[in-house]
């Protein structure tokens, strides 16, 4: 198979494996209170400690629906890995232009900005990266003038799939993508594949040679280029039945010809049973990043204000596991030191 066919992103939604909560109003709005308690705290500052620190206290506020399926996900995400959230509140009409610089991110505190660091802290700590989008716990997820054919989420080219970080060993456990405003043409799709949709039809010797440490995964170009690779790692790790998942198709490379034709079975097998959501306005997709690879399908930006907006968020499970590279106790962890 060429590897175009390998990974042509259907623009069509498919697929049941994710779950799905749909919020009613009244959940919704009791969302949306919890969610402007957190508006003014720090002077509205999202980077500083005490704004993350009310977060961890919020969240408890947000209706026992909503913590019982974070709680639920937390512990077990399912067959898809992944978490579609729907209806919760972004007020449309007073969504600003969707913005078109490199590296945007959301640095005063939003109405999305603060449901997204009360989910996060749901499920974890919110983290960021100091090489990645200059260290901001928000960023903004759009297309950019000049930057189409990026592997990057500020291109518009189908955007393969990959585990986020996966070079780093802090990398995150969860993607938090939540969506302000969908494409013109409805078309860009996020496409989530898990490994437990796909663990039974690999296989056995392109499974062995998953589990083998064969591979080694470049940082994305988010991260500035040049700053090297990972240590050899496997792309199957922990259990033989229900294994952890570490690969990024445009990243990753195997050191032996086998380990190459085994990723690239996974590749199709992924292609072929992802599951494609058209996120609309209000939707959050979280992503479980320990078992699951996340992509977009192509779409055509028009830089006119209106663009698709997501704004994402990471979260570690165990923040304590990543201290040595964080100053302060804080969130933002510090390059790998080669
Ligand atoms: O644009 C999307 O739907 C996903 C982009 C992506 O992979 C990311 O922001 O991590
Ligand atoms: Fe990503």
């Amino acid at each position: 198979m060429s590897s175009s066919l390998l990974d042509t992103g259907s623009p069509r939604e498919t697929g049941r494996s994710p779950g799905v909560l749909a919020l009613d109003d009244a959940t919704a709005a009791a969302v949306d209170t919890v969610a402007r308690a957190l508006l003014p705290v720090a002077d509205g500052e999202v980077d500083a400690p005490g704004w993350s620190a009310a977060a961890r206290r919020l969240w408890h506020e947000l209706p026992t629906a909503l913590r019982r399926a974070l709680a639920d996900f937390r512990r077990d995400p399912g067959p898809g890995g992944a978490l579609l959230l729907r209806g919760l509140p972004v007020h449309e009409a007073g969504v600003p232009a969707t913005p078109s610089v490199s590296g945007s991110v959301q640095r005063r505190a939003t109405l999305p900005a603060s449901v997204l660091a009360l989910v996060a802290h749901a499920l974890g700590d919110q983290i960021a990266y100091r090489s990645e989008k200059s260290g901001a716990l928000v960023h903004d997820v759009v297309p950019v003038p000049g930057s189409e054919e990026f592997q990057g989420n500020e291109g518009s080219v189908l955007l393969t799939f990959h585990n986020e970080n996966a070079f780093d060993p802090h990398r995150p456990d969860y993607v938090l993508l939540f969506c302000l405003r969908a494409d013109h043409e409805r078309v860009a799709g996020l496409r989530t594949a898990s490994i437990r949709q796909v663990r039974g039809l690999l296989d056995e010797r392109h499974r062995e040679a998953l589990f083998r440490a064969d591979f080694v995964t470049a940082p994305p170009p988010s991260f500035g280029a040049g700053r090297g690779r990972s240590l050899r790692h496997a792309v199957l790790s922990g259990a033989w039945d229900d294994p952890d998942l570490l690969v990024d198709f445009a990243a990753t490379s195997a050191v032996t010809p086998r380990g190459t034709e085994a990723m690239r079975a996974l590749q199709e097998l992924f292609a072929a049973h992802a599951d494609t959501h058209l996120l609309v306005p209000g939707d959050l997709a979280i992503v479980d990043n320990r078992l699951t690879v996340h992509g977009r399908t192509a779409f055509v930006p028009r830089y006119d204000g209106l663009d698709r907006w997501l704004q994402r968020a990471f979260v570690a499970r165990d923040l304590r596991a990543s201290r040595a590279r964080r100053a302060g106790d804080g969130q933002v962890l510090a390059d790998l030191t080669p």
